[in-house]
């Protein structure tokens, strides 16, 4: 056998075990369960992506293109797949998004035969990433990402960047229709659509920021209506979801995916970001707002709901979990899928029915050291009357 077959044998055989292998559900804490495995990673990137295939030009069966990671996805259940639209980002830093699809959405995951092409606009971007999507009532399947360009107004300085947000359409997941980027006073990430029209207008959950990393003066997670979105701008923004000291979003917020309906309110997922001595910590956490009015707060459970755990610390960016996208089944069933550090895609489940106790029932952040103790006993002391 030659080498080339050799290789190309083995790397098609760990590729298959990889995307087949079944995922094990973890016992959690009785908000949500975590599974064993992640469920995509860079090595389940096709290998039709990665090596020439012909023994003439590629006798060593080389990797030709690499992959680093697969992050932040977009998600969406479409003709009974679960799909992410995943952020999959090549060794040279470049990013793209490609999409993978499973059947029960927790395991088998596969990447469809190609990457998306994303049309550009007349100002091409060095860097796309971190796909929203929004299936709206407008009847358009809606995908709101990051653009990042070079910042010429410094030209001197090559870590200079701006970031906006881009907007592109779809009826089929196949081919998209992109459409100016979000026209905003301020740098924009984490940028989500929300689902129905709100006053006959389109609604938008922002997050402004100063520079490209530092939010400055941008309060926390927005919000703004937008009259047409085949010219989005930003015009009137309010904060919703502020950043405050000393707590899990003092240095950054930004929405995950756009918001699930429930009777009782709209669940929010969204990050939250502190500083300590090893860099920034990314964590997990949820609010709910009225059904009546999505840009009112009506819950905010304190502390975050997912923080790394083992494997998830490291990674690329290490300490990070990030999610922007999660899908609610009809039967009330919930796949929150969320990356960690930068590096792979995990998934974890709960209910519509779980996720709303622990919003409207886990004490909200005291602010202080006193107040969570006081908390704290609070709960110790019905736990002691149900002894007596
Ligand atoms: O590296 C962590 C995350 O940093 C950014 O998120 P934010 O704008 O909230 O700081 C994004 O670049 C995101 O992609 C990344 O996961």
């Amino acid at each position: 056998m030659t080498t080339f077959e050799y290789r190309k044998n083995l790397v098609l055989a760990r590729y298959e075990e990889l995307v087949t292998r079944p995922n094990i559900k973890l016992e959690g804490n009785g908000i949500y369960n975590r599974y064993a495995h992640p469920v995509v990673t860079a090595d389940m990137v096709p290998p039709t992506w990665k090596y020439d295939f012909n023994p003439e030009t590629n006798p060593w069966f080389m990797e030709r293109i690499g992959c680093n990671a697969t992050l932040n996805s977009g998600a969406i259940k479409w003709k009974d797949k679960y799909l992410l639209v995943v952020r999959v980002e090549g060794m040279d830093r470049k990013s793209y998004f490609a999409i993978a699809e499973s059947p029960n959405g927790i395991d088998n995951f596969r990447f469809r035969e190609r990457p998306i092409t994303m049309p550009d606009t007349d100002d091409p971007a060095t860097n796309i990433y971190d796909m929203r999507l929004t299936a709206h009532e407008d009847g358009y399947i809606y995908g709101l990402f990051c653009v990042e360009r070079h910042d010429d107004s410094c030209p001197g300085d090559l870590s200079a960047a701006t970031a906006a947000c881009g907007i592109a359409r779809t009826k089929d997941l196949e081919t998209w229709e992109r459409l100016p980027d979000l026209i905003s006073k301020s740098q924009q990430r984490n940028v989500v659509l929300h689902p129905e029209f709100v006053n006959g207008k389109y609604a938008l959950y922002t997050r402004p920021q100063d520079g490209f990393i530092d939010t400055g003066s941008g309060g926390g997670i927005g919000w703004a209506l937008v009259d047409d979105i085949t010219h989005a701008e930003v015009k009137d923004e309010i904060i919703i979801d502020a950043r405050y000291y000393h707590t899990i979003k003092e240095v950054k917020n930004g929405e995950g995916p756009h918001p699930i309906k429930t009777s009782r309110g709209w669940l929010h997922l969204a990050h939250g970001v502190r500083g300590c001595a090893s860099g920034l910590r990314y964590v997990l956490y949820m609010y709910m707002t009225s059904l009546e009015e999505p840009w009112k707060k009506i819950a905010s459970p304190g502390g975050y709901l997912m923080a790394p755990v083992g494997e998830e610390y490291t990674g690329d960016v290490m300490n990070v979990l990030f999610a922007n996208g999660w899908i609610a089944d009809e039967d009330g069933k919930v796949f929150i899928y969320y990356a960690s550090s930068d590096t792979r895609m995990h998934v974890a489940t709960s209910t519509i029915d779980q996720l709303v106790d622990y919003c409207l029932n886990t004490p909200q952040d005291g602010l202080t050291t006193s107040a969570s103790v006081r908390t704290i006993n609070s709960l110790i002391d019905n736990n002691l009357k149900l002894n007596k």
